[in-house]
């Protein structure tokens, strides 16, 4: 044989051997979208029971896949339940995991195993789009007109579009990969959480510029943008300021952009939609829609944008190899900040579903939030009542792509693939929830810790869980946590609350 033709016979096999690879790989290695809403309830959704607000969009993920019935994040507020997906580690672990100003350094460790870099590792192209909450930068005092850093793309995703905090606290601006987007140079931006800086008006002085009001003694009267009071002061920066309308047709476009530039080879995405948080104000086309009010036409707008991105994968080919998960980063809320007719226009509508309390508390409300897992090529359509959580993707996918995870990190992450896939009905057999206080679950007896936090948030109008007296509910068969069994079931109290300890103290 000629060399020649041996070298040409080297090159086809090499060719057909990777060809299969990648096939076979492909197979294994779908493509993962984790769509998180914000402050979004059990009972939002029309696929969970609710009557008053329809989103058939999300529905339809949920009749395609599993949709869970004990889902859980941690915490009932943002940062902690964003910093335990990410790190697999309950955030209560770590000082400074609570609610952040927007001006806060970065939270996560940027040389632990995070959720990002793990699938980085496993070989998929990785990115955020959405809202971040989770710090920027090595110190509050940082210069936001440079490199912005270290942040998203520093514990591990390859691409990041998001904004800094929440929609509600400065700076109101978009950053991409490091740097504010649309920024100009000659009207640099300050931000500043203790007093005012600048000459912009305040919601405080000027309540009158004000489109949306903020609630009285809620605080949400810093900087008005875009007429609306923020958490927090800021200057300059006038062009590279959100228009609130925008902000969720503005994720979306970066989502779908990242989708169809990776479409060849894996990738993981981590959506992270503002809706329904405050301030909700929905593109125009939006308002008005729902008869809920403000925060029901978000919810619409929040399932029109999944729909959008199921629609996307559909027409790229990718429906049936891509893995949705869709949840919330905790409980709904109602009244929190602004006076955009929640309450009054709630026509019966009940976003907790079920449970009692909601954001900031330890009851059910805070924490078991809607749960769903969608992969059309592989998962069977069903309802499961698995008690799973948000901190155990991580363990979870580090299984699923036999990539073990280096002693130390994603400590409390439990693989519990075979639930997520819809393989098996067992979640944990133990879990923490965090609202003000912690409670401990197991076999479906909920023990919350006494403590002397007040017992009602009447800002928000949400009861908290916080009792002097301990708590003990038997979530079987009483979910509205309406019959404290303590009392009865001395020996229960004691076995959970020193089991709670015992956790507490594992490191
Ligand atoms: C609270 C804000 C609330 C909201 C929340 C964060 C006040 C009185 N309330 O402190 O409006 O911004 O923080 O929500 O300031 S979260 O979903 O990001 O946790
Ligand atoms: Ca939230």
């Amino acid at each position: 044989m000629n060399k020649n033709l041996l070298s040409l016979m080297f090159i086809v096999t090499a060719f057909t051997a990777a060809g299969q690879t990648s096939s076979k790989s492909k197979a294994n290695r779908p493509n993962v979208i984790y769509i998180y809403a914000d402050d979004l309830g059990y009972g939002d959704l029309s696929c969970y029971g609710a009557t008053k607000i329809h989103t058939p969009n999300v529905d339809k993920i949920a009749a395609a896949g599993i949709r869970f019935t004990n889902g859980h994040c941690t915490s009932a507020t943002c940062t902690p339940s964003r910093y335990a997906l990410m790190t697999g580690e309950y955030p209560w672990r770590k000082k400074g995991t609570g609610i952040l100003p927007g001006d806060a350094a970065l939270i996560i460790p940027t040389d632990r195993t995070t959720l990002p870099n793990m699938f980085k590792k496993a070989g998929y192209k990785t990115g955020i789009v959405g809202k971040w909450h989770l710090g920027l930068g090595n110190a509050v005092a940082k210069d936001w007109n440079g490199e912005v850093k270290p942040g998203p793309n520093e514990v591990g995703f390859d691409y990041s579009f998001i904004f800094p905090a929440t929609a509600d606290r400065v700076p109101t601006v978009f950053l991409e990969n490091h740097h504010i987007v649309a920024l100009d140079p000659s009207d640099p931006i300050a931000v500043d959480y203790t007093q005012k800086i600048g000459n912009d008006p305040t919601g405080k002085e000027h309540s009158e510029l004000l489109k949306l009001k903020s609630s009285p003694g809620q605080g949400h009267d810093g900087t008005i943008v875009n007429g609306i009071g923020r958490i927090g002061y800021m200057s300059g920066g006038k062009l590279a300021r959100w228009v609130d309308e925008e902000v969720s047709s503005t994720f979306l476009a970066k989502a779908e952009g990242f989708i169809e530039e990776n479409q060849k080879q894996p990738f993981f995405l981590y959506f992270t939609m503002t809706e329904p948080h405050v301030p909700r104000m929905p593109a125009t086309r939006f308002k008005g829609k729902s008869g809920l009010g403000l925060r029901g036409d978000v919810i619409l707008q929040l399932d029109w944008t999944v729909g959008e991105i199921m629609k996307q994968l559909k027409y790229l080919g990718l429906d049936k190899n891509t893995i949705i998960i869709f949840t919330s980063d905790n409980g709904p809320v109602l009244n929190d900040g602004y006076q955009d007719e929640a309450v009054a226009k709630l026509n019966g509508h009940t976003p907790a579903g079920p449970m009692r309390g909601g954001k900031y508390s330890a009851l059910e409300g805070g924490t078991h939030i809607p749960f769903i897992v969608s992969w059309p090529g592989k998962i069977k359509p069903r309802v499961s009542g698995a008690l799973v959580s948000q901190m155990d993707l991580l363990a979870s996918f580090s299984a699923y792509f036999k990539q073990p995870i280096p002693a130390g990190d994603a400590t409390d992450s439990e693989n519990l693939m075979d639930a997520f896939l819809g393989k098996s009905d067992k979640g944990r057999s133990v879990y923490i929830e965090q609202g003000g206080a912690l409670a401990i679950v197991k076999d479906g007896w909920k023990y919350i810790t006494p403590n002397n936090g007040a017992s009602y948030n009447n800002l928000v109008d949400i009861e908290t869980g916080n009792s002097t007296e301990p708590q003990l509910y038997n979530l079987n068969n009483d979910i509205g946590e309406k019959y404290n069994l303590a009392a009865q079931y001395p020996e229960k109290v004691k076995e959970l609350a020193s089991l709670l300890k015992s956790i507490e103290q594992k490191k």
